[in-house]
């Protein structure tokens, strides 16, 4: 057996996001958001779930850092309801909104633990998409003065800030596959919101600069799937390179790094792209000091003439979770490893990685060895992939606490801490006390 080392002042930390996990989404006088709306729309959400109680985070946010203490956990990465700042988006700011972000910054810090803010977590104020929403180019506007804000209130004490969460799943699963707010099924749609979220992320990044903020810190969170080439054709290996430029970090960093969408996405995908898309690029390609990895799985990519990306998914027969992805540790080397060659970014937190499983409650107890495998194993492609040059700075699991797990409600749990949601008592699963081992010695034993 050998002791790996995690570099010094590794930031430990779990994630969550604000409609998962915080219930009462309309009181003090928030507005509501388009996940509020669309969670109350029947048939779009396994079992009529909403997130109108949640985890009750909301009104338990200090017994939650009490649990984080408890673990030792380092960060904590959370997510502002923009809706409860403005409750119509833009104009009026509503103070008692404010006011629960402040005493949650307050007492993270009290507790010695990191925060580390997402600004958008996908829970637009509704009368934002009464206007549009992502598919209005007004919106770099709206959310850059949103984001203005939070800096002016919450940067005295706040360094690192994400702007988006997974801008791709916003613009794709929410605007053309319609299982997400705000439930649109439309392809030109999908990729005028991929555009107006990277002119949205550059203009509030320009706004953070501006807010000179000390040691501030600024990036931007990106979904991530390892896509390789079922075989060694050429066929399967172009059909794997089309899937990751459009669906992992490419998509996204070509712009804010290089000023253009990636080579296959202009090939395969042109149509789809804004017209006059390039006259933006100049504002959108904007330094950035982090980049933030979500990484749960990965696939194998078959060339498909039929399918409008020329390759579709397939199955390798790997263990999976309760989500029914596979799990490949090897997937995440490659993401993050592929990240550094490829835009060689300043820093790296790995905001999300994590995984469901059919948690029990045993007398008292929750035994989730399945969970402590899949992060060992996660944890150790982490390492190798620190030791090959990534400057990897942190790592916050998914989830803190069981939560609304979107259009699947509370039918999966991916915390390290279990919610009852009858009683709303939290247990700290094994993995959770395996996980505080871990941030105490700051190693990983193989
Ligand atoms: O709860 C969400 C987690 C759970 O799994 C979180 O709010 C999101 O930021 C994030 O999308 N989350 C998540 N993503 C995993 C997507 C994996 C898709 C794998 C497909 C396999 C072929």
């Amino acid at each position: 057996m050998s002791t790996k080392y995690f570099p010094k002042d590794f930031l430990w930390g779990a994630a969550t996001a604000s409609y998962q996990i915080e219930g009462s989404p309309l009181a003090d006088g928030a507005g509501s958001s388009i996940w509020h709306r669309f969670s109350h729309t029947p048939g779009n959400i396994l079992n009529g779930d909403t997130g109108d109680v949640a985890a009750d985070h909301y009104r338990r946010y200090k017994e939650d850092i009490a649990l984080m203490k408890e673990m030792g956990l380092k960060g904590y990465r959370f997510s502002i309801a923009w809706p409860r700042i403005y409750p119509y988006g833009k104009g009026k700011i509503n103070v008692k909104g404010m006011d629960f972000y402040d005493r949650l910054v307050d007492e993270l810090l009290e507790a010695g633990i990191t925060p580390f803010i997402t600004l958008y977590h996908w829970d637009l104020p509704a009368t934002l998409q009464d206007l549009g929403g992502w598919a209005n180019r007004d919106i770099a506007c709206w959310f850059a003065d949103y984001a203005d804000y939070m800096f002016q209130r919450l940067g005295d004490r706040v360094e690192n800030w994400s702007t988006l969460n997974e801008p791709w799943v916003v613009a794709f699963v929410g605007h053309l596959f319609g299982e997400h707010a705000p439930g649109m099924k439309d392809i030109y749609s999908a990729f005028l919101v991929t555009h107006n979220q990277l002119r949205a992320h550059s203009k509030a990044v320009r706004a953070f600069r501006e807010a000179n903020i000390a040691n501030g810190k600024i990036g931007i969170t990106l979904s991530n799937t390892s896509h390789d080439p079922a075989t060694d054709s050429m066929e399967d290996k172009i059909a794997a390179k089309v899937a990751h430029e459009w669906n992992n970090y490419p998509l996204f960093l070509h712009p804010i790094y290089y000023g253009d969408y990636p080579d296959t996405v202009k090939e395969f995908l042109k149509e789809y792209l804004p017209k006059n898309y390039y006259k933006d690029m100049e504002e959108i390609k904007e330094e950035i000091d982090f980049v933030g990895i979500n990484y749960y799985s990965g696939d194998l990519v078959k060339f498909d003439p039929d399918s409008p990306l020329g390759g579709k998914s397939v199955k390798r027969g790997l263990p999976k979770t309760e989500m029914g992805w596979e799990i490949y540790p090897e997937g995440f080397y490659k993401i993050l490893k592929g990240l550094q060659d490829e835009y060689n970014p300043k820093e790296v937190y790995v905001t999300e990685n994590g995984a469901a499983f059919d948690d029990k409650v045993e007398n008292g107890e929750v035994h989730d060895h399945k969970r402590i495998d899949y992060l060992k194993k996660h944890f150790e492609m982490a390492h190798k992939a620190i030791e090959d040059g990534v400057k990897l700075k942190g790592y916050f699991v998914w989830s803190l606490l069981d939560n609304f797990e979107w259009a699947f409600g509370y039918s999966k749990r991916f915390g390290i801490v279990y919610v009852d949601y009858n009683t709303q008592k939290r247990i700290i699963k094994d993995s959770g006390k395996w996980y505080s081992q871990i941030i105490k010695n700051n190693s990983l034993d193989f």
